[in-house]
C-alpha cells in the first residue's frame, strides 16, 4: 500500500499540472498538437482525473477544497486551449493568405511587341489602294518557265534580260521570276477579258548589292483589260494611285520603252525638290494580247509596275536598302 496521500501533495501537484499544462499549450503550433494536449491533461485517462483518482484518499472536509480547486483548473487549462487554438488558427490563415496574395501594384515583365516588316506594311497599302479601285489580288510560283517569265510577255529570245547575267536559271532551265508578269500570264489563261488584277510579290534579278539595289526585292504589277482601254485610263490611274500613297505631288510621264507594253512611260513624281523615278507603266503589246489568244481589235490593256522597296525608302526615308533585308531590331522597331 502506497502512503496515504495528503491535502497539501495533492494541492501541489494541481498547482504543478496547472504550471505545466499552460507552458505546453504555449508552445504548441498547431490544432493536432492542442487536441493531443487536451486529452493528455483533461481526457479520461488523462493527468488532471489521475490526480482526481488520489482524491478518495482524503478526508470528507477535505474533498470539496480539493474538488473546487480541480474544477477551475479544468475551466483554466479550457480556456487556455481555446485561446491558443484561436491564436494557431488565425496565425495558420494569416500565413495562407500571405502566401496567396497577387500585388496587383506591381510591374509585369515587358512583352516586346511584333512589328510588321516595312516591306510588307508598304506592299499591303498600295495593294489596298489598287483594290479600292475594283483590282482583284493574284499570286503566283516564284520559279517560273522561260515562257511565263519571257516568251509570253513579247521578250525575244536574245534580249538582254534572259542574259545569265541578269536572270538566275535553275539547272532544269527553269528560272527565278525577273518580275510579277508571268502571274498576270497565267491569270489570263484561265480567266476571260475584262480583268482588272494587282500582282505583289518577290522578284529576283542577278544584281550586285549596293544602295539601291539588291538581288532579291518585291514588285507590284497591275494589269486591266477591257474594250476600249487606252492611255487616258492608264495615266488616271497611275495619277490616283500615286496621289493616294504620296499625297499631292508633282508627277511626269515620260516616253520609254518595255517589250511589252507600246507605248511605254517612265513615272517620276517630284520628291523634297526632286525628280524621283517610282514606276514604270504602258499599254499591254498586241503582239502580247494575241500570244495570249485575245483579239488586238476588240481588246486593249494597260499595265504598271513598281517596286515596293523604292516606295519603301520613299516614305520612310531610308537611304540604303539593304536595312531592309538585314533583321536589325534597332531599324525594325521604328516601324
Ligand atoms: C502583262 C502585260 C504587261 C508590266 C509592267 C512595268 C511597266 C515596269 C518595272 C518598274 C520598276 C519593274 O520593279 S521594277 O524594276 N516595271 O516598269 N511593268 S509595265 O507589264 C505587263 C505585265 C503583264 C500581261
Amino acid at each position: 500500500m502506497s502512503a496515504p496521500i495528503t491535502l497539501s501533495q495533492l494541492s501541489e501537484q494541481l498547482e504543478h499540472l496547472e504550471a505545466e499544462a499552460a507552458r505546453s499549450i504555449e508552445a504548441a503550433a498547431t490544432a493536432a498538437e492542442l487536441e493531443e494536449l487536451r486529452v493528455g491533461l483533461l481526457g479520461k485517462k488523462g493527468r488532471l482525473s489521475g490526480v482526481l483518482g488520489a482524491m478518495g484518499k482524503l478526508s470528507a472536509e477535505e474533498r470539496p477544497l480539493v474538488g473546487q480547486r480541480a474544477n477551475v483548473l479544468k475551466e483554466q487549462v479550457q480556456s487556455l486551449l481555446t485561446a491558443r487554438l484561436d491564436a494557431v488558427q488565425e496565425a495558420a490563415m494569416a500565413a495562407k493568405i500571405a502566401s496567396e496574395t497577387l500585388d496587383v501594384t506591381a510591374t509585369s515583365s515587358y512583352v516586346r511587341p511584333g512589328h510588321r516588316h516595312p516591306l510588307i506594311s508598304t506592299t499591303e497599302e498600295i495593294v489596298d489602294i489598287f483594290a479600292g479601285l475594283g483590282y482583284e489580288v493574284s499570286e503566283g510560283p516564284e520559279i517560273e518557265t522561260d515562257y511565263y517569265n519571257f516568251t509570253a510577255l513579247n521578250i525575244p529570245p536574245h534580249h538582254p534580260a534572259r542574259d545569265m547575267q541578269d536572270t538566275f536559271y535553275l539547272e532544269d532551265g527553269r528560272l527565278l521570276r525577273t518580275h510579277t508578269s508571268p502571274v498576270q500570264i497565267r491569270y489570263l489563261e484561265s480567266n476571260p477579258p475584262p480583268v482588272r488584277i494587282v500582282a505583289p510579290g518577290r522578284v529576283y534579278r542577278r544584281d550586285a548589292v549596293d544602295a539601291t539595289h539588291s538581288p532579291v526585292f518585291h514588285q507590284v504589277e497591275v494589269l486591266a483589260i477591257d474594250e476600249g482601254l487606252d492611255f487616258s485610263h492608264l495615266r488616271g490611274t497611275v495619277m490616283a494611285f500615286l496621289k493616294a500613297f504620296f499625297g499631292d505631288l508633282p508627277v511626269r510621264f515620260r516616253a520609254s520603252y518595255f517589250p511589252f507594253t507600246e507605248p511605254s512611260a517612265e513615272v517620276d513624281v517630284q520628291w523634297r525638290g526632286r525628280w524621283l523615278e517610282v514606276m514604270g507603266c504602258g499599254m499591254v503589246d498586241p503582239a502580247v494580247l494575241e500570244g495570249l489568244g485575245l483579239d488586238p481589235e476588240r481588246w486593249s490593256g494597260f499595265a504598271a509596275g513598281l517596286g515596293v522597296e523604292r516606295f519603301c525608302m520613299v516614305r520612310h526615308g531610308i537611304d540604303d536598302i539593304r536595312r531592309l533585308y538585314t533583321s536589325d531590331l534597332r531599324f525594325l522597331e521604328q516601324f
